[in-house]
């Protein structure tokens, strides 16, 4: 009798699991067929945080002092001692190329802390900096707060300086717990919590990511978790270049609440072939992380690795172009100031974009491809005229993301003044597409949608 209920009940177990899979299954294959991005559209969060386009990323620490980028933990305190610590001019630098949030290394892998923690004596209060009464994060969070930035932490889950790391998994994840509460409950509003891929060799440590998760989700219910999260992806590289198909949403294996977010490096994420066998479809744009030199920590003799405008240009079309969001790198040197060449290159770089992309010569028309023009399987096109013929540099589609990522390919043709036709494609388009045209005189654009998985809603603008 026993053994025939067993029997039933694994029966059961079977039946449960098979409908479970079935539904999953079938979700999949409704998103083939037509509306997969219905299954994947960004949550509020998301969304703020890919309008924000470019951002900052600060590297300041003792590694700025010892002339280093990873250290080791044993680094004394006292090397951290920068003379005019001035938060209001990195926040200005990152105000002169249109950034809209800060995002500082709180404590990169050697464990240092920018702040005084509670729980570990390596940090700012044990260096001669302010006679220890100091603190970076309060300085900066102030100034974003200021300049209506928003601020976000990059808090390094390897700590080489704190002995309970890679040692007794749980004292070192309520070490790291105690620190995140600290960032999350002591400066305002944060608008990303940073957690880095990187694991320094040596020591190995489980970190309990889903409890991170979860106590950044009841204390900054607005922030994203990035890179090692599931609300926003790193590009996978250091050079600030995403793909050129670059799809926010992407496959995963497992619910979302039980993935890992490990490091997604191929070239493709998100196609039509990768989907299709998907259990599950997820909302995941790219950040693509890159430094205004060499390094991210800032280091002597590194002046003539400043990125030149026409590189950072380059940048900005294969990220913010490209439908990820572009996290700029800048480093304060040992005064604690962002040294006056970067400065001055930031200030160029701004006020280059600044010019390129200042005169929509669409504006007036506010051109959608409008989906009444659009047939069953999704393609159509939609011809723009200018009011008299304009000289182009770029051109930019956007998609209207709150309904999902849907353009699969699509052309552009610009007819120039004497009936001459040039045509430019590409894939994706998501948050941002920027096409560089660079086409003079030319009084009608022409954008057709080839391939969309839904209704492409999509605006242009033209520069
Ligand atoms: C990497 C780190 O190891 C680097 O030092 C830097 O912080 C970069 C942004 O992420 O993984």
């Amino acid at each position: 009798m026993m053994r025939h209920y067993k029997d039933i009940l694994q029966m059961c177990r079977v039946i449960y699991s098979a409908i479970l899979n079935f539904s999953v299954i079938l979700h999949a294959q409704v998103g083939r067929v037509r509306e997969a991005n219905y299954y994947a559209a960004p949550s509020v969060q998301q969304l703020n945080w890919q309008a924000l386009e470019v951002e900052v990323l600060i590297h300041f620490g003792i590694n700025t002092f010892v002339g280093q980028e990873w250290g080791t933990g044993r680094e004394s305190q006292k090397l951290f001692n920068p003379s005019d610590v001035d938060c209001v001019q990195w926040v200005e630098s990152a105000r002169a190329i249109g950034a809209k949030a800060a995002i500082l290394v709180c404590k990169h892998h050697d464990g240092f802390c920018l702040w005084p923690s509670k729980f570990t004596e390596h940090s700012v209060k044990h260096s001669p900096w302010k006679g220890g009464k100091g603190d970076v994060i309060g300085e900066l969070s102030a100034a974003c707060r200021r300049a209506g930035m928003a601020f976000g932490v990059y808090l390094s889950p390897a700590d080489l300086h704190e002995p309970t790391f890679g040692r007794n998994s749980r004292k070192y994840n309520d070490f790291f717990c105690n620190q995140l509460r600290e960032l999350l409950t002591g400066y305002g509003d944060i608008s990303q919590v940073f957690f880095d891929g990187a694991n320094p060799p040596g020591r190995q440590q489980g970190y309990d990511f889903p409890r991170y998760y979860r106590l950044i989700r009841e204390l900054q219910p607005n922030a994203v978790i990035s890179i090692r999260g599931p609300d926003v992806r790193w590009v996978g590289n250091e050079i600030g270049r995403a793909r050129e198909s670059e799809w926010s949403v992407i496959p995963i294996p497992k619910r979302p609440s039980d993935y890992h977010w490990p490091d997604l490096t191929a070239e493709d994420l998100g196609s039509q072939e990768k989907i299709e066998g998907a259990k599950y479809l997820h909302w995941y744009p790219a950040v693509a992380d890159v430094s205004l030199r060499q390094g991210w920590f800032w280091q002597p003799n590194t002046e003539s690795t400043i990125k030149s405008v026409p590189e950072l240009v380059r940048i900005y079309e294969e990220s913010v172009g490209r439908n990820a969001g572009l996290q700029l790198n800048i480093a304060p040197d040992r005064s604690g100031r962002i040294p006056e060449p970067d400065v001055k290159r930031l200030q160029e770089f701004g006020d280059t974009l600044k010019a390129l992309f200042s005169t929509n010569h669409l504006a007036s028309t506010n051109a959608v491809c409008n989906p009444m023009n659009v047939l069953p399987d999704n393609s159509g096109s939609q011809t723009v005229q200018f009011n008299e013929p304009v000289s182009l540099r770029y051109v930019v589609l956007q998609e209207d993301i709150t309904q999902g990522q849907r353009v699969e390919n699509f052309e552009l043709t610009v007819v120039d003044t004497n009936g001459r036709e040039q045509m430019f494609s590409a894939t994706t388009i998501g948050w941002k597409r920027i096409l560089r045209v660079n086409v003079s005189k030319t009084h009608s654009l022409k954008v057709t949608i080839n391939k969309s998985r839904a209704r492409p809603i999509v605006t242009v603008s033209a520069y």
